[in-house]
């Protein structure tokens, strides 16, 4: 193994730390080493290969990239967009995958045939119904249900036409999109073209690419992962504000630890519901534990945590360290982030590695099948017992809980941002337009998704949100982004005090909000895509979401679901900023395209930047622009604050 970093170079977040040290003394390898262990391919850190077919692999010089071509004659240009758009059709499958499995439940749901499930917000099936298409009015909740997971299902399968969702859109993005030819017809379709056209002899034009992708990834964001988030909604709850706690402090000593880690949210509901079920309980107490301590990780998390209010482990780079712990009874996992290493992880310690979906399974994990959609129930008292009987064989040499664990709040949904700011007789987006115009708040960032070994865990999240904050720019999170910040007491209403400037304090203190509001899982970017569509229908300013003050930003992102989101937003008019690396050879025409140029077509522009505090100068410098083509910025320079000016905001 090569040079080991230091552990304070890793990570900032505490308890982490204390289990990669417990790991590394205990001869226990975590991805951190494994990265440290294996540099980055060069050049598929910049895309310049390509192995579409077997005349190749070819790969090109990044140094003088226009001096070869591929056996085929490919370009750079064209290496470089397939291998970025296969990207985005990757993460589009992803979430749309989740998308058509909740459609599917749902259809379960609504017919009546599923005891395990039931709707709980009936006026949200109204609503979306409306949205969707589906007749209301005097119609039963079954005959309404059962044509709105039709309407869904069809979504994925629709050949011509356009989504269904693109009409939340303001009109103005809406002929922006048909103007460019990239309103998606059917998230499936859409996947399978994006397919072919990066197959060997295909399309070869870098635009035409880039544009296609975006049609797909559009498919994502306003069709697969919006049909998710409402479904979810509808069956599991809308998020209102919640109380939880969050980081490894929440895992018990004297309980069944048993984490749920993936993405769908109907594992989780169901374990929740069960681990208060007087016979679980009892079993448990047999086996000589006080209770079960059922516990969320990443996105499968996240979705019970803004629902329930249900403890948190913590974020993406986490799983590793939690069963480190010693403590964890069961990790059970659905699908998305899952790292095959956890399997090897698990048989350090005494830890069950169960797999429960059958498009997920890992060499070496046990593996008992779940389905939503029928036998839920049995499953779920199959996978909780599998916890509870794993409990006696704990080691208590190697059980070590970092103590650190930290209140916040979540459930901050595009339905609660309304209420919340508008009230109850006038719930609307007119209040925070008005802030923003009067410039208490600059402008809205929406900061997301993973975490990345390969820079210092949740550090870059934290830096540049806290130089958003204190810039007075209201800071919106889905992922293990909203994780890392949760952990660091961002996601309370104290925090808005003692980070934000003094507009945004003063907002947050009137309505009593934390200055970073957790919106959810990585599949609910799309509240952001309809926060940002009300923002604009409410009036003042501007008539796109390319007009708006806002910026996006992915700053430890490492997953294709991410690039997907990445380009959605972008498709839909935002400017956005990610970390790590988007693979690319600076100074090719694509990279032109991609940093700059599409800016004409779609409104929106990728930007890569690795350091924090560059990544926040570009997105407030961005949010100013917009600012002053909105008639709205008296030129407010950008603020760093030091300690004697944060003593002297008087807030
Ligand atoms: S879990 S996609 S590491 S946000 Fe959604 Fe976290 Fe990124 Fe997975």
């Amino acid at each position: 193994m090569g040079k080991l970093r230091e552990i304070d170079d890793i990570t900032v977040c505490e308890s982490t730390a204390e289990m990669l040290r417990k790991a590394r003394a205990e001869g226990v390898e975590t991805p951190f080493d494994r990265a440290d262990a294996m540099s980055p391919c060069p050049i598929g850190a910049q895309n310049a290969c390509c192995k579409h077919c077997a005349m190749g692999p070819c790969r090109l010089s990044s140094k003088a990239p226009y001096e070869k071509v591929g056996v085929c004659g490919a370009t750079i240009d064209t290496f470089q967009a397939r291998g970025f758009a296969r990207m985005v059709a990757a993460g589009t499958a992803a979430h749309s995958d989740h998308g058509r499995e909740m459609s599917e439940l749902f259809l379960t749901v609504a017919t009546g045939e599923n005891p395990d499930f039931e709707i709980k917000e009936p006026a949200k099936l109204v609503s979306f119904a409306t949205d969707m298409g589906v007749e209301t009015e005097g119609r039963s909740e079954r005959d309404v249900a059962v044509d709105l997971a039709h309407a869904c299902l069809a979504q994925f399968t629709q050949q011509h036409g356009h989504l269904k969702l693109f009409e939340r859109a303001p009109r103005k993005r809406f002929e922006k999109w048909q103007e460019a030819g990239v309103l998606s017809r059917g998230v499936d379709r859409e996947v399978v073209e994006m397919m072919h056209r990066t197959h060997m002899g295909v399309d070869q034009d870098y635009r035409n690419l880039t544009l296609g992708a975006a049609r797909c990834a559009l498919a994502d964001g306003w069709g697969g992962a919006m049909i998710s988030t409402e479904l979810s909604d509808i069956l599991f709850g809308v998020p209102r504000p919640v109380r939880a706690e969050i980081d490894l402090g929440v895992l018990k000593k004297d309980e069944v630890n048993i984490i749920v880690h993936g993405h769908e949210p109907q594992l989780l509901d169901l374990m929740c519901r069960l681990a208060e079920d007087p016979e679980m309980l009892a079993r448990a107490k047999a086996v000589g534990a006080a209770g079960i301590n059922l516990v969320g990780m990443c996105c499968s998390g996240n979705e019970q945590l803004i629902r329930r209010g249900i403890p948190h482990a913590g974020n993406f780079m986490q799983c590793d360290p939690a069963i480190v712990t010693g403590a964890v009874d069961a990790m059970m996992v659905d699908v998305q982030c899952i790292q095959q290493g956890l399997s090897k992880m698990a048989r350090c310690y005494h830890t069950k590695f169960i797999t429960t979906n059958y498009r997920c399974k890992i060499e070496g994990a046990e593996h008992i099948e779940f389905h939503g959609d029928h036998g839920a129930r049995e499953a779920g008292v199959k996978l909780i017992t599998a916890g509870i009987d794993n409990f006696p064989n704990r080691n208590p040499d190697k059980i070590q809980i970092p103590a650190h664990k930290q209140w916040m709040i979540g459930g901050f949904s595009h339905e609660t941002i309304n209420y919340m700011l508008g009230g109850s007789f006038r719930g609307s987006y007119t209040p925070l337009n008005e802030n923003i115009i009067n410039g208490r708040i600059r402008g809205v960032a929406g900061v997301v998704g993973c975490n990345n070994p390969r820079v210092k865990h949740d550090w870059v999240h934290i830096e540049l949100v806290k130089e958003l904050l204190k810039n007075d720019v209201l800071v919106v999170q889905t992922g293990c982004s909203a994780i890392a910040m949760a952990k660091a007491g961002f996601a309370t209403p104290e925090a808005a005090r003692t980070y934000c400037g003094p507009g945004l304090a003063e907002v947050c203190e009137a309505v009593g909000m934390p200055p970073v509001l957790h919106a959810g899982a990585c599949v609910d970017n799309s509240r952001i895509l309809v926060a940002l569509s009300e923002m604009v229908k409410a009036g003042g300013l501007g008539d796109d979401i390319s007009d708006l003050p806002v910026a996006g930003a992915a700053p430890e992102y490492m997953s294709e679901k991410a690039i997907a989101i990445g380009h959605y937003f972008v498709a839909s008019g935002v400017f956005t900023v990610f970390g790590v690396n988007v693979p690319h050879v600076e100074g090719t025409k694509w990279a032109e395209y991609l940093f700059d140029g599409i800016e004409k077509d779609l409104g929106g522009k990728w930007a890569v930047e690795p350091d924090p505090h560059k990544m926040a100068k570009l997105m407030i410098d961005h949010i100013n622009r917009k600012r002053e083509a909105l008639g709205i910025q008296e030129k407010r320079e950008r603020k760093l604050f030091d300690m004697e000016a944060r003593r002297e905001l008087k807030v």
